[in-house]
């Protein structure tokens, strides 16, 4: 087979990417090691920058997000029992779009599916040979028998677990990591919304967030210990421990029931540079891991993707270089500003065993000073909704 792009991952980012080369009349394969199903069966992230509603407009999928999709003018933070509301649209005039990751994906993997653009799944073994050279491949094997892919250029935007950055040298890379001393122990449960708006919680219990995926199903985290057992969580333990870290009035209104998925996520920071290699390029979590705090992870995978699909634009049209030879430099600008803000709201939120009494006040003067300054909010929200591409 024979393509100008080969992208290696399915998921928001290899999607995404498929979708905007497509309407710009690059041919592009995708390769993913897993069936949509499965692709489909993790939940994740729920809030999009104005950004990336702009890339998923300008990607046709538009469509159903703005019908089925929440627009959030704010967010609230509770502390020491009370109660903040930061005004995205009054502080810097933007909102966010709480539509879930899968719902994203789903919309993606329809318009693929519609355009009849190549998506393998259930790929074995993927592998790039070559990725340096004019000549780069990447081969697969399905029942037994090996394929191979021809291509220009390829898009690694298989994760953090992916083939793609562990196939470059330790010498050629760079790794940058933070793993924090506790997860998130996530819930979603087909109740409405305790509030209208997400809500972030820092309690001495530990952090707690208020989510949803719509009006009828609610997203809810609360921060664990890293040897947390999702078996030792039932349903009630779990809603009785929400309860116990957001404000009583809040807590009055939360309407419980059965959990439809629940699971446990690690919180990192992570960064590998550059994000290209010869005719390689990384995108999304496979370059680089945010602590969801900041809800950065997919809008930051949808960043790298303006950049990297412009940039395919630029050579195939233009004749020119300068994208592809600036991709790495112009998407680590933007990728390390996210990694400060979520690495922010993670430390200011969350209980941190080892932080000590200092520590503890310090963090208590930084959520005292944010609520105490309109500036300290704008700077909040401008980097919630989005710094500009
Ligand atoms: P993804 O990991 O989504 O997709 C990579 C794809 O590549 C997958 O389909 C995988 O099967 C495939 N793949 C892997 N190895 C392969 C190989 N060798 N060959 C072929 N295909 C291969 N972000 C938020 O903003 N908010 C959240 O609440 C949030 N929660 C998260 C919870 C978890 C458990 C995780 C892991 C991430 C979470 N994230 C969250 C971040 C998440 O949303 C990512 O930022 C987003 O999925 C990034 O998309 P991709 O870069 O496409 O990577
Ligand atoms: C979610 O809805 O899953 C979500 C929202 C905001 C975050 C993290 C996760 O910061």
């Amino acid at each position: 087979m024979r393509t100008q792009v080969a992208i290696i991952g399915a998921g928001p980012a290899g999607l995404l990417l498929g979708q905007l080369l497509h309407r710009k009349g690059i041919d592009a394969i995708i390769v993913e090691q897993r069936s949509p199903d499965y692709v489909l069966s993790r939940i994740r992230a729920g809030v999009l920058e104005q950004g990336a509603v702009g890339l998923l407009e300008e990607a046709g999928v538009g469509a159903r997000m703005h019908k089925e999709g929440l627009i959030h003018d704010g967010t609230e933070l509770t502390f020491d029992g009370r109660r903040h509301r930061i005004d995205f649209k009054r502080l810097v005039g933007q909102t966010v779009m709480v539509y879930g990751q899968t719902e994203v994906t789903r919309d993606l993997m329809d318009a693929r599916t519609a355009c009849g653009a190549k998506t393998i799944y259930n790929a074995e073994n993927v592998t790039l040979v070559d990725y340096a050279s004019d000549t780069p491949k990447v081969t697969y094997q399905q029942d037994g028998v090996t394929h191979e892919i021809t291509c220009d250029f390829i898009a690694g935007c298989d994760g953090f677990h992916g083939v793609s950055r562990k196939s470059v040298p330790n010498s050629a890379i760079s790794l940058f990591e933070r793993v924090y001393p506790f997860g998130w122990l996530g819930i979603l449960s087909d109740t409405p919304p305790v509030s209208d708006e997400l809500i972030y919680a820092n309690h001495q219990r530990g952090f707690a967030l208020c989510s949803m995926r719509s009006l009828t199903r609610s997203r809810y985290y609360i921060q664990c210990g890293m040897d947390t057992q999702i078996e030792d969580w039932s349903d009630d333990r779990f809603w009785d421990e929400l309860r116990l870290r957001l404000p009583p009035e809040t807590a009055e209104q939360l309407v419980t029931g059965p959990s439809i998925e629940k699971s446990i996520a690690p919180l990192r920071s992570f960064v590998a540079e550059p994000m290209r290699f010869g005719n390689l390029f990384l995108a999304g979590d496979a370059a680089h891991i945010v602590p969801p705090t900041g809800a950065k992870g997919l809008n930051l995978a949808a960043g790298d993707v303006h950049y990297l699909s412009t940039a395919f634009e630029e050579f195939y049209t233009g004749k020119s270089r300068a994208g592809i030879d600036g991709y790495s430099q112009k998407a680590l600008t933007r990728v390390w500003l996210a990694e400060r803000f979520s690495w922010w709201m993670t430390s200011i939120l969350h209980n941190f065993p080892d932080n000590g009494d200092f520590g503890q006040r310090i963090q208590e003067a930084e959520l005292d000073y944010l609520f105490s300054s309109n500036a300290a909010m704008t700077s909040l929200a401008e980097n919630y909704v989005g710094l500009p591409y």
